[in-house]
């Protein structure tokens, strides 16, 4: 009878042995699954999609008459001073740019540095001045005034001396490499377009410059008539 019972003490400590094995067997089944729904829960298991921001910035070589805030002006204008009749030629003389009607030059292109500002008639070169009924020329060579070969009879030379006029950079724009043009004349169908400014391949780009102090003189017909005479000029950045 003892030895019986201690058999089955046996069968039963075997019995319990068999069941600690099952659970390791199954706990170690589990980790897989555990580790796969750790990973499915937090996420790493995912999908992707892109997509572009896109921003536009537009502009264009620009030459514009600003004030002394950068604002366009309405209506630029150049007065040469006022002259007294006179039977003999005179010049007079005046400033294209000022404090308050600057040229002013912008280039926003960041691949093309080179650049030109030129004055021309806005009419063209047959253009002349004007009071409404008489006239003078603006790109006749010929001394004191008097006519000379071109298209028209009336005498007149209008003369541009950009070399001592003041080039300023706007904002963190450089000067460098960005030149005042020659003292030039108009003279029909030689010089109609005049120089004033313009940017070499080491010009700052993009950049924004300011012009002003470049010397004008315009030579007057003797007997010219009494008035107000307007010539419309154009600037040009090409
Ligand atoms: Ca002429
Ligand atoms: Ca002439």
């Amino acid at each position: 009878m003892k030895k019986i019972k201690k058999i089955l003490n046996m069968d039963i400590t075997q019995e319990i042995h068999i069941n600690e094995e099952s659970q390791l067997a199954a706990l170690i089944a589990l980790v897989p699954m555990l580790v796969f729904s750790f990973f499915f829960s937090t996420g790493l298991v995912s999908a992707a999609e892109t997509t572009d921001l896109s921003q536009s910035i537009t502009g264009a070589l620009d030459v514009k008459i600003v004030d002394g805030s950068g604002n366009e002006v309405a209506s630029p204008n150049v007065a040469f001073p006022s002259k007294n009749f006179a039977a003999t030629s005179q010049t007079s003389a005046a400033v294209l740019g000022t404090a308050s009607e600057k040229m002013r030059v912008t280039n926003p292109r960041g691949n093309v540095a080179t650049w030109s500002l030129n004055l021309a008639a806005t009419s063209g070169a047959t253009a002349s001045w004007s009071n409404g009924t008489s006239n003078y020329d603006f790109n006749d060579a010929t001394a004191l005034a008097a006519d000379g070969g071109d298209g028209d009879s009336i005498g007149g030379q209008l003369s541009v001396d950009p070399s001592a006029g003041t080039l300023a950079g706007v904002g963190t724009t450089s000067g460098a490499n960005v030149s005042l043009g020659a003292f030039s004349a108009f003279n029909e169908g030689t010089v109609d377009s005049i120089d004033i400014l313009s940017a070499a391949a080491g010009a700052q780009k993009p950049g924004v410059w300011d012009l002003t102090g470049v010397n004008i003189s315009q030579s007057i017909p003797g007997m010219q008539a009494t008035g107000a005479y307007t010539i419309n000029m154009t600037l040009t950045a090409i």
